[in-house]
């Protein structure tokens, strides 16, 4: 049976090179930026492919039972029980938000360094030895069959966050209302978020918004100045990345290319546009080509009404076609910059492309 050490270790070996390699993908900033439109297809990969390999990994370490294993099965331990914490941080990923993500962050991408580790030290330990017997749980005939099962489970894993979208209502509009949003008064079946725990209450008096990069803009303007330029409205759906959507909402308020044009952007120089929030926290940026493509607007009026506190007064950020987080709530700064500008919840993991549609990983 003497198999060699590479040909018993090759497919665990390109699956977690895979898994690695997309996970760098998704973590890092630059790395996101490089894939554009293949984010998806990471995120994809990445999410699911991790997930059946993981439960692969650990239904096949049940035939090391009872434990604690003795002998050369030792050491396997570590690389199941790491395995187990990244498939567990993995869905906190997935469904976690705000600082439950934090914490699932950074025990994943600590859980995927130790496993890296491990290997390496495994590699370094088993490398020279020919194994007589077939390494437990491992055969050819196992990997075949729970990786043939894993690929059944595919569609049904794809299909659970959509179903629990649908579960969780509030797909169409108005529906289950929380009290939560109501309270915070917000309109029916938005959820009004906040990263900073708390609603900023700007009046309309006393609200500024600021300008740099802008050849002619001035520092700042008020809420006079920004009620002259003309106004236009638009229809959308609003639709959040983590499976909620309002249905035919009415956003009023300036068009940013409008106004950008207006204080002599130069789009061939600084191709980013970074905005700010009142909060003193939330941010995101566009690129040129995507105000071109999704004509925002700095939007003061939700049918018909001025935003609520929660929802962003007086003035915020929307972009029609995006999903919500691109749209920064309590808008107190736009900056026209050379550089790529990543936004709050895009540091955190979320693609720098919001078109909505794109993103699978809820
Ligand atoms: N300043 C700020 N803007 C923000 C957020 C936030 O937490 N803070 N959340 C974003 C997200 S993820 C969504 S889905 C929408 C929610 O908009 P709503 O409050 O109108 O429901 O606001 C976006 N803009
Ligand atoms: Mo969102």
């Amino acid at each position: 049976m003497g198999r060699t050490f590479f040909a018993r270790h090759w497919r665990h070996s390109a699956l977690l090179i895979a898994l690695l390699l997309t996970g760098f993908g998704l973590f890092l900033p630059s790395m996101r930026v490089a894939l554009g439109p293949l984010l998806p297809v990471a995120q994809f990969l990445h999410t699911y492919g991790g997930i059946a390999y993981g439960a692969g990994l650990l239904i096949a370490s049940l035939r090391l039972f009872p434990w604690p294993p003795n002998g050369a099965k030792n050491q396997h331990r570590f690389a199941f029980a790491l395995a187990a914490v990244l498939v567990l941080s993995g869905l906190g990923l997935l469904f976690g938000t705000g600082s439950t993500r934090d914490v699932a962050t950074l025990v994943h991408a600590a859980s995927a360094a130790g496993l890296v580790i491990w290997l390496a030290v495994h590699l370094w330990r088993e490398r020279p030895r020919r194994v007589e017997i077939s390494a437990p749980g491992l055969t050819r005939r196992a990997v075949l069959r729970w990786g043939a099962g894993s690929l059944l489970a595919l569609p049904a894993l794809y299909a659970l966050p959509g179903v629990l979208r649908l579960l969780g209502g509030g797909i169409w509009r108005g529906g289950p209302k929380s009290a939560f949003s109501e309270a915070a008064g917000a309109l029916p079946g938005f959820v009004p978020y906040t990263v900073v725990g708390g609603y900023p209450k700007i009046p309309r008096e006393s609200w500024r918004l600021h300008f740099s990069g802008l050849p002619h803009a001035p520092a700042n303007i008020g809420w006079p100045e920004l009620a002259a330029m003309p106004q236009i409205a638009r229809s959308i759906d609003f639709t959040c990345v983590t499976g909620w959507s309002v249905a035919g909402v009415v956003f009023r308020g300036v068009d940013l290319l409008w106004l950008l044009h207006r204080y002599g952007w130069d789009p061939e120089r600084d191709a980013w546009v970074a905005f700010s929030s009142g909060d003193g926290v939330y941010t995101d940026g566009l690129t040129a080509a995507q105000i071109r493509q999704y004509k925002p607007l700095l939007a003061s009026e939700i049918d018909g009404v001025p935003l609520p506190q929660s929802q962003g007064a007086p003035v915020r950020l929307v972009v029609p076609g995006m999903y919500g987080y691109k749209s920064v709530k309590w808008l107190t700064g736009i900056a026209a910059v050379e550089h790529v500008v990543l936004g709050y919840w895009e540091d955190r993991g979320y693609p720098e492309d919001a078109r909505i549609g794109t993103y699978t990983g809820l």
